[in-house]
Formats: structure tokens, C-alpha cells, sequence
């Protein structure tokens, strides 16, 4: 074996020439890299005795795209484009191998071979798109030649990897082999190219599938509209294939070259890459490290049928762990399993399971109406009603039923874990597990660290959270947490801009435009205004309250802060006016006409603060970790990176100086959090 660089090796293996890239983990296709392949592709062309050339990879995937890291730093090395450029033009067949992933520049570099073969679990594809790019080394003008511009729309603007046998069927893959035997596999194939004579199949030769129904790309853009809201990269991808499909190669790859630039140069793309990484830094904890032991979690234990409680249960059945469901009332458990299989029908009824797994879900589900039947769970997540009394009661009967080492959650919202922990004699088995709601769709779990919480138990809590598909964050106790702690600061604004002059439709328009899936009054009609209300206490004082009181609750009673036709259309209340009109008039408010920025800069800017607070008191880890949870709970537009990235990204400055005159005009809810004010002034940001 020849090592070429530190990355790659040159070997010949009778007449083929086996280039090996080993760059773990994934094969990234950073600047050492590509030298080591173009240095190896140097020394294999000019090796006389070989007859062809084989790429492939060591470790558990083939190259996993450009390395992101590098993106934004100054070049160095080869280009991805040279590299692949003297692939393509090489006059000895080139064959790629590929096994794990071929994804972004690695299928890129694997499209430039003349051949494909790949092991049947491989899976290939463009995942560019996810972070705010477009395949930049010829992805997407090479993908259309091959499958047709219908299928690289969807694969390129999705972004969604495809397994081996799918490109197999597209012409992605010439062939597929066996699992386990990749490298032997691949040189046959290899050699049977050279004895065969065949020719090199260069991708971007080809022309056949490239004709296209002229309203093909329109019609796309149409149909995604939706889905593409407020997203550069989509539009961007769609523009490059137009391109691959009316110019010629060259051109096209041009054109690709300007489109790429003008996203990877972009706030949009720095926003997604700050994200994937964010996604990933998540789930390192500083004081408990990697290989602190997990406790074994076979059996879960749920206290409460209600939709909390019935959708955290489903999260451990789809994982495929046994679930017992504890209620008071027989009613309400029938009512909550029934819930359950109902939700699992409706997924069947699309085609996304089949009838044997809903039985088979269904089979891992049991209801009990006695907490004792708790007895040998190893986890317990308590999802009933958010009173601390209630909740103490259940810690402390838990604490004499549950064996002795099994973890005793909360799914609490806002209260303090350790107060429910002091109701235990094990407060270091006690941790907060904060699902979203719909708890089996949403992809946010606050995992809250008490005071007394041991490390096996938060290392397994985080295990847990991966094993049933979600991201979990960990956060510390304060009210709230972090994600409703600083929905808080918003919810206060949106309710006094309301009464100084905007309507409650103009704060969700300049909410929604921003990007979020919509705005705090549309939410709030959505989950329900009469939520923590009660006619007994209510005093008029709020619109909400005086919504309430007059049955307007929501969408569910067909009006609320907006008025619902029959399919829950919303329209600007005429009603709600009057309400706030008046209410504003008897609090002697002199409604004043209020921008969209400062729409804008009132709701977030006192959420950013309350997240560099947060900071500051350690209640989480990292800027990065907040940004996730406002990503994965709250519908903040990836593509903006996180309420700490964005201060980042407008600059600390200039969100202090705001806060400054909104202190000075509106009051103390905006005094300048310290750690915002010293990392401005230090001209730093929170990432
Ligand atoms: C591109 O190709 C642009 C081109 O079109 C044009 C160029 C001109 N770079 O996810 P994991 C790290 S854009 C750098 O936990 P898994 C990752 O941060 C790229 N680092 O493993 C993590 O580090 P750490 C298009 C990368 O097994 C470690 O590797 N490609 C990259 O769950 C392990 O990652 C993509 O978007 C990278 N490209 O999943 C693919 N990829 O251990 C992105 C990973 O320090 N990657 N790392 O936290 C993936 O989707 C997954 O990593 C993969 C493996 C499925 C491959």
C-alpha cells in the first residue's frame, strides 16, 4: 500500500489501480483530500500497467460531501471542480465503490466516474439544499442528464437521500453488489470493463433525458410554493437544473458556479450551516462525558392518557419499548388508548404503516388505572395536570411504588424540577422531560438537569431522546425552561402592542413574514385562548380575558382573536377591534401608529435577551442549544439559525443599542441582559 498523503492510498491490484480515501469520519472531501486524490489520480494515470482506476473508501462511508468547515475560509488545495474535472476527462475508465453515503460533493465526485457500483444498503443523493446550498461541483447539472430534470427537482430541492436499488432503477448506480463484498465486487467489475473494452460513460455527454415539457419548472415552483416559503436555496437549485436543460454543459456549469456563490456567500446558508453543526454540538454535555454508563430503559411508565401523555406514549412504542399508560378514571384511559389507535389508523389509512403494525404498536400498549402497576418501569414520565401540589403528590407516591435506580420524569412545562424532586427520597433519579405538543410529531425534547440530578441519569435521558427520533437539550431549571422562558418576553410584547396601536393581525403578518410558521395571537386561537383561564378569576382586563368571556376561545369554538369560516379560514375580527379599542381607551393608552420593524424588534430582541440570560445563569449549555430549541419547537425559519444566531448575524451592537431606547421609552422589561451588553461592547457574538 502506498500512502499518497495522510488521507488517501494508491495500490494496483493486478491491472486496476485502487485509490482509497480514508478521512474519517465520513470522508469529507476537505483540501488534504482532494490533493490526495488528484495526486493519486496523477500517479495511476500515468502507471502504464493500469488499465483502470477504482475509487473507493475506508471506514463506514463513502464520501459524505465537501467539508463544511471549509466553507467561508480562505481556498486552499485543488478545487472540488479539478479534481472531478480530471476524473471525468481521464482516458482509463474510472469506477466508484460506494458503500454508507454518497451525498453532496461525494455523489458529485462518484457522477464524474465513469462508473458506479454500490453495496445495496448505500444510500446516494444531494443534501445541499439543507444547508442553504445547491450541489456546486456539478450535481445539478450532471443528476438531470442521468435521471431527467422531473426527478432532480425532487431529489435536489428535497434534498432526501435515495437507497442503492432506487438509483439503480434512475441510472444513478451501473450496478449493485454484495454487502460484504464491495472491493472484490468492484474490481471484477472493473476488470470486466477493461477485458470488455467498454466505453467511458462520461454523464455530462449525455442529452437524452434532458427533454423537458416547457411548464416542468414552472409547475414545480407552483406546487412548492408552501413548502419553499421564505427558503433562497430551493429557488436558487431549481434556477441551476433550468440551466442544465437549456445551455450547454459548460454554460450550465457556469451559471451553477454563479448560483452556488451568491448562497454560500449568503446569510441564509451560514444561518443552515450554523444549524448542522448546532444539531450535532447539541448532544455533548461538558461535565458528562461520552461513555458515562446509561441505565437500561425497556419498560416506560406514563401517567396521564391525556394528548400529552397519549403522544409521549406513542414516541416509546414507535421505538419499540412496552408502555403503560396510568389513569384515574376508566373513561379517560378508554378515551386516551382509543386517541392512540385512532392516530395510528390514520397513519395506516395513508399508506405510512401497515394494519399488522398498528396491532403490533397497539400489542406494546397496556392502561392501567393503578400506579402500582408502575412498579418495575424503568422510567416514569409523569404528563399530568401542571399544578405543583398534584405533581408532588405523584413524585412522592411514585417514589414508595417505582424499584429503586428507575428514572421518575416530568414532563412539566415552567415548574421547578427540583421542588418536584424534593418530594422523593431519590432526587438524583428525578430529571425533567419537556415534550412539545403533539408530542409524537414535534422534535424538541427539553431534557431538564435538576440540582440533585445524577449524571448516569441525564446521559441516559439524552440516550433516550435520540432513540426515539428526538433532539434533546439540555437545559436547567428556571421558569419556564428555555424555550417558554423566552416565548414569555414575546407573548408580553405581542399583548402590549396590541393596545399601543398594532392589530393582532399585523403582529403575525410581521411574525410570519419573518418566517415563523405563524404569529403568537394565530397561536394562541390554535391551542386555545381559555388555557390556564377560568371565568371564576377572569377580570377583563386582557383581550384574552374578554375573548374568553365571551366564548370566543379559539378556533375550536370558531372565533377568537380572529373570526374562522367552516374550514378555519381566519379573518380580522371586527369584534376583537372594538375590544381592543375600548380596552386600550380605559387604560388611557393613546394608540399610535406602530411600524413592522418595531413590530419585529419588540418581539425578538427582548427574547434574544432573555437568552443571553439564560446564558449567563448557565441554564444552558451553549448559544448553539437555544438556537435548537427555538428551531425544533417553535417553528423559528432554519434558515435564520436560531434567535443567537440571528443577534450574531444582525450584531450584538446594534441589538443593545435597541434595547437601550426601548429601556428608556417602554421601561425595564428590556434592561440590556450583562453578558449581551459585555459581548457587544467586546464586538463578539454569542456563537
Ligand atoms: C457539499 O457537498 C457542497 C458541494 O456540492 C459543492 C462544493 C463546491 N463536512 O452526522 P454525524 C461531521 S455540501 C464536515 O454525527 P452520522 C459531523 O459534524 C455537503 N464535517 O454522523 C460530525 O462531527 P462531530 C453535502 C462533517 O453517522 C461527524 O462528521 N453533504 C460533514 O449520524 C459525524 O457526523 C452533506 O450535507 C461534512 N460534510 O451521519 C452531508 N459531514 O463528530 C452531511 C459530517 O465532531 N453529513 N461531518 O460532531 C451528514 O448528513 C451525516 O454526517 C452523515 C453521517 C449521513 C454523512
Amino acid at each position: 500500500m502506498t500512502a499518497v498523503n495522510p488521507v488517501v492510498d494508491l495500490v494496483r491490484d493486478g491491472e486496476i489501480a485502487v485509490i482509497t480515501l480514508n478521512s474519517p469520519p465520513v470522508n469529507a472531501l476537505s483540501s488534504a483530500l482532494r490533493s490526495g486524490i488528484k495526486l493519486a489520480m496523477d500517479q495511476a494515470l500515468a502507471d502504464t500497467d493500469a488499465k483502470a482506476i477504482l475509487l473507493i473508501c475506508a471506514g463506514r462511508t463513502f464520501v459524505a460531501g465537501a467539508d463544511i468547515s471549509e466553507f467561508g475560509k480562505p481556498p486552499s488545495g485543488p478545487s472540488l471542480h479539478e479534481v472531478i474535472d480530471q476524473i471525468e476527462a481521464a482516458p482509463k475508465p474510472v469506477i466508484a465503490a460506494i458503500h454508507g453515503t454518497a451525498l453532496g460533493g461525494g455523489l458529485e465526485l462518484a457522477l464524474a466516474c465513469h462508473y458506479r457500483v454500490a453495496v445495496p444498503s448505500a444510500k446516494v443523493g444531494l443534501p445541499e439544499v439543507k444547508l442553504g446550498l445547491l450541489p456546486g461541483a456539478g450535481g445539478t447539472q450532471r443528476l438531470p442528464r442521468l435521471v431527467g430534470a422531473e426527478k432532480a427537482l425532487e431529489m435536489i430541492t428535497g434534498g432526501d437521500p435515495i437507497p442503492a436499488k432506487a438509483a439503480l432503477a434512475l441510472g444513478c448506480v451501473d450496478v449493485v453488489v454484495g454487502e460484504d463484498s464491495l472491493r472484490s465486487d468492484a474490481l471484477a467489475f472493473a476488470r470486466d470493463v477493461v477485458a470488455q473494452n467498454k466505453p467511458l460513460k462520461k454523464v455530462r455527454d449525455l442529452s437524452d433525458k434532458l427533454k423537458t415539457a416547457a411548464d416542468v419548472f414552472a409547475n414545480f415552483r407552483k406546487a412548492n410554493a408552501r413548502r419553499f416559503r421564505g427558503f433562497q436555496a430551493p429557488e436558487n437549485c431549481i434556477k441551476a437544473i433550468e440551466a442544465a436543460v437549456t445551455l450547454p454543459f459548460d454554460q450550465g456549469m457556469a451559471r451553477e458556479r454563479e448560483l452556488f456563490m451568491e448562497l454560500l456567500q449568503g446569510n441564509q446558508s451560514a444561518s443552515q450551516r450554523h444549524v448542522f453543526f448546532a444539531e450535532r454540538q447539541v448532544w455533548k454535555i461538558a461535565d458528562v462525558p461520552d461513555d458515562t454508563p446509561k441505565l437500561p430503559v425497556k419498560k416506560v411508565g406514563i401517567i396521564g392518557a391525556g394528548t400529552m401523555g397519549g403522544g409521549i406514549a406513542m414516541n416509546f412504542v414507535n421505538a419499540g419499548l412496552a408502555v403503560t399508560i396510568v389513569e384515574t378514571k376508566a373513561e379517560a384511559l378508554e378515551r386516551g388508548l382509543g386517541v392512540i389507535r385512532k392516530n395510528y389508523e390514520a397513519t395506516a389509512k395513508k399508506g405510512r404503516l401497515t394494519m399488522e403494525a398498528v396491532e403490533q404498536r397497539m400489542g406494546l400498549l397496556s392502561g392501567s388505572l393503578d400506579l402500582s402497576s408502575l412498579s418495575d418501569c424503568d422510567l416514569v414520565i409523569e404528563a399530568v395536570f401542571e399544578n405543583m401540589e398534584i405533581k408532588k403528590q405523584v413524585f412522592g407516591r411514585l417514589d414508595n411504588i417505582v424499584k429503586p435506580g428507575a428514572i421518575l420524569a416530568s414532563n412539566t412545562s415552567y415548574l421547578d424540577i427540583d421542588e418536584i424532586a424534593a418530594a422523593t427520597n431519590r432526587p438524583e433519579s428525578v430529571i425533567g422531560l419537556h415534550f412539545f405538543s403533539p408530542a409524537n410529531v414535534m422534535r424538541l425534547l427539553e431534557v431538564v438537569r435538576g440540582a440533585k440530578t445524577a449524571k448516569p441519569v441525564v446521559a441516559t435521558a439524552m440516550q433516550i431522546a435520540k432513540q426515539i427520533g428526538k433532539i434533546g437539550v439540555l437545559v436547567g431549571v428556571c421558569h419556564g425552561f428555555v424555550g417558554n422562558r423566552m416565548l414569555a418576553q414575546r407573548q408580553r410584547e405581542a399583548g402590549k402592542l396590541i393596545l399601543e396601536g398594532a392589530m393582532p393581525w399585523d403582529v403575525d403578518r410581521v411574525l410570519y413574514d419573518f418566517g415563523m410558521p405563524m404569529g403568537p395571537f394565530a397561536m394562541s386561537d390554535l391551542a386555545g385562548l381559555d388555557i390556564g383561564w377560568s371565568r371564576e378569576t377572569s377580570k377583563s382586563s386582557t383581550p384574552r380575558e374578554m375573548l374568553c368571556e365571551m366564548d370566543r376561545r379559539g378556533q375550536k369554538t370558531g372565533a377568537g382573536f380572529y373570526d374562522y369560516d367552516e374550514n378555519r379560514n381566519a379573518k380580522p375580527s371586527a369584534i376583537t377591534e372594538k375590544i381592543i379599542l375600548d380596552l386600550a381607551a380605559k387604560q388611557g393608552i393613546t394608540r399610535r401608529s406602530i411600524s413592522d420593524q418595531e413590530i419585529l424588534e419588540r418581539c425578538l430582541y427582548p427574547m434574544i435577551n432573555e437568552g443571553a440570560k439564560i446564558l449567563e445563569e448557565g441554564k444552558a449549555q451553549r448559544a448553539s442549544d437555544i438556537d435548537i430549541v427555538w428551531i425544533n419547537g417553535y417553528g423559528w425559519p432554519v434558515y435564520r439559525g436560531g434567535p443567537m444566531f440571528y443577534a450574531d448575524s444582525i450584531g450584538l451592537g446594534v441589538v443593545l443599542a435597541k434595547l437601550k431606547e426601548f429601556e428608556a421609552k417602554f421601561g425595564a422589561d428590556f434592561k440590556p441582559a450583562g453578558l449581551l451588553e459585555k459581548l457587544a461592547v467586546a464586538s463578539k457574538g454569542f456563537n
